[in-house]
């Protein structure tokens, strides 16, 4: 008995470490585009099953919610993200998402919808590997400072240095350059 009880314990200790290692494993893009979220389950986690996080330091303020687009032909229920800041001088605050551990090595853009409901300036779009290592660029380097929805295409050349192999998570940090102001979010994704 004692013998088969050990063996039961082998194959669940087994098992554990299977699925554990299936959880860590990396995931590959491997077509023309991988989708991070489209928001349009309206809740987290998303697409890569990374959930979002806020973060608001020395008295700013961050508020992300989901925003139900009129609906057309193609999508009945297409949301976005609605992201809004409150920026005072030398706070600090983001809104991101975490990618998991991400493969991106074929990929040579990232492509979002954006629709800025204010100056974007003082907006930065980060991304981070599994080293800790980030880099920034400006947002409005990439997307036009007007109100409508416009597709940006962010060369991913811009942020070099990055172990594309391992992306952790992708952030967007707000400012006390544009100290108030919000914006929409929609169809974030990597793209050959
Ligand atoms: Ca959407």
């Amino acid at each position: 008995m004692i013998l088969i009880h050990k063996n039961k314990f082998i194959i669940f200790l087994s098992a554990i470490l299977l699925i554990t290692s299936i959880g860590c494993a990396n995931r590959q893009m491997t077509g023309e585009s991988l989708l991070l979220d489209d928001f349009n389950d309206a809740i987290d986690p998303n697409e890569l099953g990374g959930f979002s996080y806020i973060y608001a330091h020395k008295g700013a303020r961050i508020e992300a919610g989901y925003h139900l687009l009129e609906s057309d032909e193609s999508s009945l229920y297409n949301y976005c993200l609605e992201i809004s800041w409150q920026t005072p001088i030398a706070s600090d605050a983001g809104w991101g998402f975490n990618t998991r551990v991400l493969d991106v090595t074929i990929a040579n853009y990232l492509k979002l919808s954006l629709k800025p409901k204010s100056d974007i300036n003082g907006v930065q779009l980060a991304i981070k590997d599994m080293n800790g290592k980030e880099v920034k660029q400006p947002l409005s380097r990439y997307a036009k400072n007007d109100r409508d929805w416009q597709n940006v295409v962010i060369p991913l050349s811009d942020y070099k240095g990055l172990d594309f192999t391992r992306i952790k998570a992708i952030t967007l940090i707000f400012s006390p350059h544009t100290p108030e102001g919000s914006l929409l979010i929609d169809d974030i994704e990597f793209r050959k």
